[in-house]
């Protein structure tokens, strides 16, 4: 199997969700370090324009987004299973709340909490990318009271969900909704000067803390990202050709897309020929002088998949 190569920076929650996993799993990866905000010249021609953070690289087969890379790792990876006692669909149910409300409310309060002291391209980048076009982190300030107020309902969640002698969200053993929650406790905890002391509360949660964070990154080895480029331009995609009759939009491989998040965060779409196409993910053919023919996996859910239409 070629090496796992996740492209990410240390300060993202996002892909610390993602580092936990390979955590769980305690397997080798490649470290590559990317830019916090654009440009990021050497991720751009293997993502074909998708800009987040993280992405997952085997080879020539590249993953967009924590839901396709995690659920390429489980594929990948299977022992340990992040769905022990069969818990297999409710952690990604799961993930609609912790990635979507939890998280905007998060990130709402670690950054209106800085409003006035962020650096300005960093504010403007993640103010369009999170709360849109007409984003105001002084109204983010402004609410901060609500905000913790939302939180610590949702964090004690947590904290119930962790009394007893559960040691992990599921039991005994530690799975993707472990990551899913982790992920933004760490980036309230770290990056929130009021976090320390309003997790303090949660006793069940903070034992917990504790118990993720020892089960660490797996083994991580650093990577240059020029020979990240080198690796796929040298590597042909493993995935196969891979249909779908019961398709809602009738994507079929062959076909010419673009395939962009499903929010009003600015993010650019990413061109290319279906290749395999399913109900949790597409993949779509691209090549860049850099990299050579690649393939581009996207999660359905909470991505926006249009045709192209062509000659
Ligand atoms: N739905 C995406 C969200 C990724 C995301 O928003 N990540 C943040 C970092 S934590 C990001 O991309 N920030 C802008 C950047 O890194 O350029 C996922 O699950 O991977």
């Amino acid at each position: 199997m070629s090496e796992l190569i996740l492209h990410h920076y240390p300060q993202s929650p996002v892909a610390e969700k993602v580092r936990v996993v390979l955590g769980i799993k305690n397997v080798p990866w490649r470290s590559v370090q990317i830019p916090r905000i654009p440009p990021k010249p050497d991720l751009m021609p293997l993502t074909g324009g998708y800009r987040r953070t993280p992405v997952l690289q085997v080879g020539a087969d590249i993953y967009c987004d924590s839901q396709c890379i995690i659920r390429e790792l489980e594929r990948r990876c299977p022992r340990p299973t992040l769905y022990p006692h069969g818990a297999a669909g409710l952690p990604w149910a799961l993930s609609r709340w912790t990635d979507d409300s939890l998280f905007t409310l998060v990130v709402g309060v670690v950054m209106g909490a800085q409003a006035d002291e962020l650096p300005e391209e960093f504010a403007n980048d993640r103010g369009r990318l999170y709360f849109g076009p007409d984003f105001d982190w002084q109204a983010q300030k402004k609410k901060l009271p609500h905000s913790l107020a939302q939180i610590r309902a949702q964090l004690g969640w947590i904290d119930e969900r962790l009394s007893g002698d559960r040691d992990f969200m599921l039991g005994a053993d530690p799975g993707l909704p472990d990551a899913l929650c982790y992920h933004l406790v760490w980036f309230f905890r770290g990056r929130y000067a009021g976090g320390p002391a309003l997790l303090d509360q949660f006793p069940n949660l903070m034992a917990w803390e504790k118990r993720v964070a020892a089960i660490g990154h797996g083994q991580p080895e650093d990577l240059d990202s020029k020979d990240a480029l080198e690796i796929a331009r040298t590597a042909t995609p493993e995935s196969a050709e891979q249909t779908d009759d019961g398709d809602p939009q009738g994507l079929a491989p062959g076909q010419m897309v673009a395939v962009a998040p499903d929010v009003d965060g600015g993010d650019p779409s990413v061109e290319g020929r279906i290749v395999a196409v399913s109900m949790d993910t597409i993949a779509i053919a691209r090549s860049a002088a850099e990299v050579g023919d690649i393939l581009v996996h996207f999660p359905r859910v909470g991505y926006r998949v249009v045709p192209i239409a062509t000659r």
